[in-house]
């Protein structure tokens, strides 16, 4: 078992807004020889015992070493961007004293060091829950801070029910049956065991927070995301910049992981080549990912979709560079930017369908499409010519793939196309007055979608269900409906 970052939580409990950094400042002069006050060393030498190491004098020796004293000063400086002149001058002090900045900043580097999984498949599995978020917010928010650390890894994190995965999550409050009892509301948030067998990996989350996905409360997605850093095995950071930095940052830009996150993860398991991403990158395994803040209210009344198609035993929704996925059999929904689930995938996407023989789905944007075969997007990005469209088709607004004619239907504005799926060529005729062959359809159509016999056709935020054999509307209901609201 190993203990990293574990010394470091239980020490402070204050956290004021208060900046870390404060510029290096000259100081004038001031080393060993003008003796500080008594109590400014009690203090220093305090301090650089609980978080740099500074070993304790044996017993009747009264006097320090000096020079592992200073090194412990500099190290400290030099942590905090202070000048490294290893003496106890105001700013210094400043720091030690500042609660804020009472963390752990090298940590027990010896217990550590050089630890990771030797395996590259990673099981996790959540015990208690938190009662701040829903059950599924929380199960999205962990595979999110997970993928995380997957998109920059060759690491997959596999779900597991049991409790004797690798990386326990629970949510607990004060004692709760280790070595470190959480300190109530603020102050430490969290902890997390570095890699090994039984509590190795193991993280918990300090129940007397407030928890959140955005908005009021610790973000559970950022402090997850650091945790998970320690719990496959990496330090802290001096960065401010990086998620590994000891304090909590609520705000982060999209790109979680500082570029010295990324190294020091591909340091201990190498990197995801580029080339092989969509073969092992399976986003059902680890979960969707999402800057929560960057998450969709799904039940909103005006809710509408780009494109709706089924991709396997799922129906995807896309909105803009968002997706959810419902899954057919499973009563639950995974949601994230697009990127998320296919990160090759960086722009929204106009329409969608499904073709059951060849497992296929075809995504289109714009003037091109992508092939997603299984969970995979296949290749480059095609150019629709290859239906055989006029060049001036540069948009297509949904698409649905009709199973009994084998025929692949593609609207666009007020008219539409046919296109033989057997032969791969463009039905004679076309393109054909949409309101001519379904009647009571005069607008534009923003995505389609076939499912139990019936075309579903989503106009904004409402769904016509249509009869293809009776040619007539059968139903309509409110677009949210189909994310379970
Ligand atoms: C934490 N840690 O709780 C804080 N920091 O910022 N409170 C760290 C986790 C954050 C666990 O691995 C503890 O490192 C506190 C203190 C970075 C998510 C700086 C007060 C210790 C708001
Ligand atoms: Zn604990
Ligand atoms: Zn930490």
């Amino acid at each position: 078992m190993h203990v990293m970052l574990l010394s470091c939580c239980c020490v402070l409990v204050l956290v004021l807004p208060v900046p870390c950094f404060t510029a290096p400042t000259v100081i004038p002069e001031g080393d060993w020889y003008s003796p500080a006050p008594q109590s400014d060393l009690k203090l220093a030498t305090e301090y650089l015992q609980q978080y740099y190491n500074l070993k304790k004098e044996p017993f009747g020796r009264r006097k320090m070493s000096w020079p592992s004293f200073t090194s412990k000063v500099r190290d400290m400086q030099g942590f905090f961007g202070l000048n490294t002149t290893g003496t106890l001058d105001p700013e210094t002090l400043d720091m030690m004293q500042s609660p804020r900045c009472g963390v752990p900043d090298v940590e027990e580097y010896n217990l550590s060091q050089g630890t990771r999984w030797n395996k590259n498949v990673i099981t996790y599995s959540i015990g208690r829950y938190t009662r701040d978020l829903p059950r599924n917010t929380v199960d999205s928010l962990v595979a999110s801070a997970l993928s995380v650390w997957a998109r920059a890894s060759g690491l997959t994190f596999v779900r597991s029910y049991t409790r004797s995965a690798d990386i326990m999550v629970d949510f607990v409050t004060y004692v709760h049956g280790d070595m470190y009892p959480f300190d109530g509301p603020r102050g430490t948030l969290a902890h997390a065991f570095g890699p090994g067998d039984g509590t190795g990996g193991d993280t918990h989350f300090d129940d007397s927070e407030l928890w959140a996905a955005g908005g009021k409360g610790f973000n559970l997605y950022v402090v997850a995301a650091h945790e998970f850093g320690h719990a496959l095995g990496l330090k802290h950071s001096r960065n401010p910049e990086s998620l590994m930095y000891p304090t909590y940052k609520a705000t982060r830009s999209v790109n979680i992981l500082s570029r010295e996150d990324v190294a020091n993860i591909n340091a201990l398991y190498g990197r995801r080549p580029q080339s092989s991403w969509n073969t092992q990158y399976n986003p059902w395994l680890s979960g969707s990912l999402f800057p929560p803040r960057l998450m969709r209210n799904k039940c909103d009344p005006d809710r509408s979709f780009d494109a709706v198609s089924t991709v396997g035993d799922a129906t995807f929704f896309f909105r803009e560079r968002y997706l959810w996925i419902k899954h057919n059999k499973q009563n639950d929904t995974k949601e994230g930017p697009i990127t998320n689930f296919m990160p090759k995938i960086e722009t929204n996407i106009d329409a969608a369908f499904w073709v059951p023989r060849r497992s296929t789905a075809y995504l289109i944007h714009e003037s091109m499409y992508w092939t997603v075969k299984g969970s995979l997007v296949k290749g480059k990005p095609k150019p629709l010519t290859n239906f055989g469209f006029p060049t001036w088709v540069h948009e297509v607004d949904a698409a649905v793939h009709m199973v009994q004619t084998g025929r692949t239907l593609f609207f666009i504005h007020d008219i539409y196309w046919s296109f033989n799926e057997n032969r791969r060529v463009m039905d004679v005729g076309y393109p054909k007055y949409i309101s001519e062959d379904f009647p009571g359809l005069n607008t534009t159509i923003s995505a389609a979608l076939q499912k139990d016999g019936f075309i579903f056709f989503f106009v904004g935020p409402q769904v016509f269900k249509y009869d293809y054999t009776q040619q007539h509307i059968v139903g309509v209901e409110k677009t949210n409906t189909w994310l379970g609201c």
